[in-house]
């Protein structure tokens, strides 16, 4: 019964340790080197080549080291019927609470104009709205939508959040579906996606989303770089249609050096940094989630793979 670990090297040597603690007695392997393929139950992933999985014949459970699960996906090969575990680790959901509030609140005090207006020591006040006065709408209201929406409504912003289920989650405006789209664009002057890859969210942030936006309004994409129609945001920028925009995760990464997000000035990159994975944190939780895989009980985030996340 061994346990197969496959991701960059340096996220190997940060989780080799913690693997090890969490399972002092178990047979752990790290990618490349799987030995004997057939006895791998058990795969902790992040971005397997394509062909991996299904090269395990006697594989038990897919684990992501992550949140989303696009990565697993996207592979052609992927053996059916395998049960897959994402990652959800409040380490993680602390960390999206973080850097959402820290880019909200940026959008919210026109950081960038002043950023700006400093490399040319231009002396301007702009006109100033409190929090409960600025609108944040909130794609994707699951884990991490919910939690960052709560820390922003402790600032004081009036936070509605869209699923694709219906829900009430008290305290918030909720919508579904393609209705209840329209209804949160209409009211959001901050933008803040948190949704999966599937084929249903690919390309959803697109001119036709800007312009069902309050003019003038910001976006901050902490979800997938494909959520994103790259020229469509450069257009909405330009026109003024959008104000500014915050990106964490990109089609291309690393984002290439060339790329025009790099140097727009209404542009704000992160390299994908939003939620880290926490080894310290999440080896115990996937190996709690593992004993009571093996000892039949019932498994929380467990990913239900036809929906896509
Ligand atoms: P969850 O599964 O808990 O939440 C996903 C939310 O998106 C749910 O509310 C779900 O609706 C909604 N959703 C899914 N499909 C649609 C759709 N077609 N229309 C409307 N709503 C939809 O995931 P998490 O909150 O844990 O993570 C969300 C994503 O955040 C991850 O998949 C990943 O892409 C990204 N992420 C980014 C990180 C970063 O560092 N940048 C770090 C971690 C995650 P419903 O509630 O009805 O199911
Ligand atoms: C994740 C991520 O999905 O870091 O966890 O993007």
């Amino acid at each position: 019964m061994a346990i197969l670990f496959k991701s960059t090297a340096a996220a190997t040597a940060r989780w080799r340790p913690y693997l090890t603690a969490a399972w002092p007695d178990r047979d752990l392997r790290f990618w490349p080197e799987t030995g004997d393929k057939a006895a791998i139950d058990y795969a902790l992933v992040w971005h397997p080549e394509p062909g991996l999985l299904s090269s395990l014949p006697n594989l038990r459970l897919i684990v992501s080291l992550g949140a989303g699960i696009d990565h697993i996906l996207r592979d052609p090969a992927l053996p059916a019927g395998i049960p897959i575990l994402r990652l959800v680790d409040p380490h993680m959901t602390q960390a999206m609470c973080e850097y959402i509030a820290l880019q909200v609140l940026r959008l919210h005090r026109r950081d960038l104009d002043y950023l700006t207006q400093q490399a040319a020591a231009e002396w301007r006040e702009h006109k100033q709205k409190n929090a409960s006065e600025r609108p944040v709408g909130i794609l994707g209201f699951g884990v991490l939508g919910q939690a960052a929406g709560r820390t922003l409504q402790g600032l004081g912003f009036d936070v509605a959040g869209w699923s694709r289920s219906a829900k009430v989650v008290p305290g918030f405006a909720t919508y579904s579906g393609a209705e209840g789209l329209d209804a949160l664009l209409s009211r959001s002057e901050i933008l803040v996606c948190l949704l999966p890859m599937t084929p249903e969210t690919e390309g959803i942030l697109d001119a036709r989303l800007f312009a069902r936006l309050p003019r003038g309004a910001s976006l901050v994409n902490a979800g997938r770089g494909r959520h994103l129609v790259e020229a469509d945001l450069l257009a909405a920028l330009d026109s003024g249609r959008l104000s500014a925009a915050v990106l964490d995760v990109f089609r291309d990464e690393p984002l290439p050096p060339g790329h025009p997000f790099w140097r727009h000035p209404r542009i704000v990159v992160t390299p994908h940094v939003a939620a880290e994975t926490n080894p310290a944190t999440a080896a115990p939780i996937i190996a709690a989630a593992i004993a009571d895989f093996e000892a039949g009980q019932p498994v929380a985030n467990l990913v239900e793979v036809a929906r896509g996340y």
